[in-house]
């Protein structure tokens, strides 16, 4: 062949390769993340891995927004996210009520709305496309079911004398809240003599957590376990029964849920007796859900994490294996 020839079959070939490759080349999606804030180490470790996984991904750039608690930030921040034209939105709802109108405003925009963590209520679920997360109802029975044995195994309940329970609730309306309430309540249905005498929100939060313990210990001593809806409202608490006098894990059985580093080292410490497991590292599920969203995939209705429980007897042999 004459170099003019080769010239341009070379040239043929290498549109060819270029022009396949632009086709198999993902377009960038820009991806809108509102959070709902920091309060507890949960949230933390949850919003890192979400940013990490989405900056590991070079076909997304992520916009975050911290809505600092208020829900009126967040549905500014959604609403941004519309104007923006953003190509999908990931969402934590703070509480499950209140975000129909402004889901309906990306619906018409025809922008998909992945949740994350937190859903929405029953009635808006419609206006989202999924769910990925945890089984909160499961949490809250978990948590019971554990309390059940420990109680039988210690020969502390001999399903006549009451059983004393306080809990502390997470945010008012939020998924978690409802949900680990009501799997707690759900296994109680087996347990008579077990009685819930205080139940008051902690917002998910230490400082709180320690001031309705501190409430709880002063109207009335006589606790003999504290369910707290996270960890975070649970090491709070601890604090309060100590300067309250009382030994936490012993005097009172303490049952958190997330499973995060400060509950582990309370309870390597014998201060604090389960954590049911609730995963916040989230990231890569999240990437995973917009590549099949731009491909074209139908995502499942619900996205489950998988988790475990923890207690007195695993946690020193878990704590050091611990990435949150
Ligand atoms: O348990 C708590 C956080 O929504 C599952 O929120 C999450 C909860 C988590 O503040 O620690």
């Amino acid at each position: 062949m004459k170099r003019g020839g080769k010239l341009l079959v070379l040239f043929v070939v290498a549109m060819l390769v270029s022009s396949v490759a632009a086709f198999a080349a993902p377009k960038t999606w820009v991806v809108g993340f509102s959070q709902i804030g920091s309060e507890s180490e949960w949230r933390t470790a949850n919003t890192i891995s979400v940013q990490n996984a989405f900056n590991d991904d070079p076909t997304f750039i992520l916009i975050y927004s911290d809505a600092q608690q208020k829900q009126e930030n967040q549905i500014k921040a959604l609403r941004s996210f519309i104007a923006r034209r953003v190509d999908a939105i990931l969402f934590t709802a703070l509480v499950e009520t209140g975000y129909g109108p402004v889901l309906q405003e990306a619906k018409r925009a025809r922008i998909p709305v992945v949740m994350i963590d937190r859903d929405v209520a029953e009635a808006d679920r419609s206006l989202r496309l999924t769910i990925m997360g945890s089984d909160f109802v499961k949490e809250g029975e978990k948590a019971a079911t554990w309390l059940a044995e420990y109680l039988k195994k210690k020969g502390l309940d001999d399903g006549r004398k009451t059983i004393n329970i306080v809990e502390l609730q997470g945010t008012t309306g939020s998924a978690p809240a409802i949900e680990r309430k009501t799997g707690f309540a759900n296994v109680m249905k087996n347990h008579p003599n077990w009685k819930i005498t205080r139940s008051q929100t902690g917002n998910f939060t230490s400082s709180e957590g320690k001031q309705v313990m501190e409430a709880f210990l002063k109207a009335d001593r006589k606790i003999d376990v504290l369910y707290a809806h996270n960890d975070q409202m649970a090491l709070g608490a601890i604090q309060a029964i100590k300067e309250a006098g009382l030994k936490p894990g012993k005097d009172i059985i303490i049952v958190g849920v997330d499973a995060v580093k400060g509950a582990f080292e309370a309870m390597v410490a014998g201060e604090m007796n389960c954590s049911v497991e609730c995963s916040p590292l989230l990231g890569p599920q999240a990437v995973q859900a917009m590549h099949d969203l731009r491909d074209g995939k139908r995502l499942p209705a619900k996205i489950y994490t998988i988790e475990g429980i923890f207690d007195e007897t695993n946690a020193a042999q878990a704590l050091p294996t611990r990435q949150y």
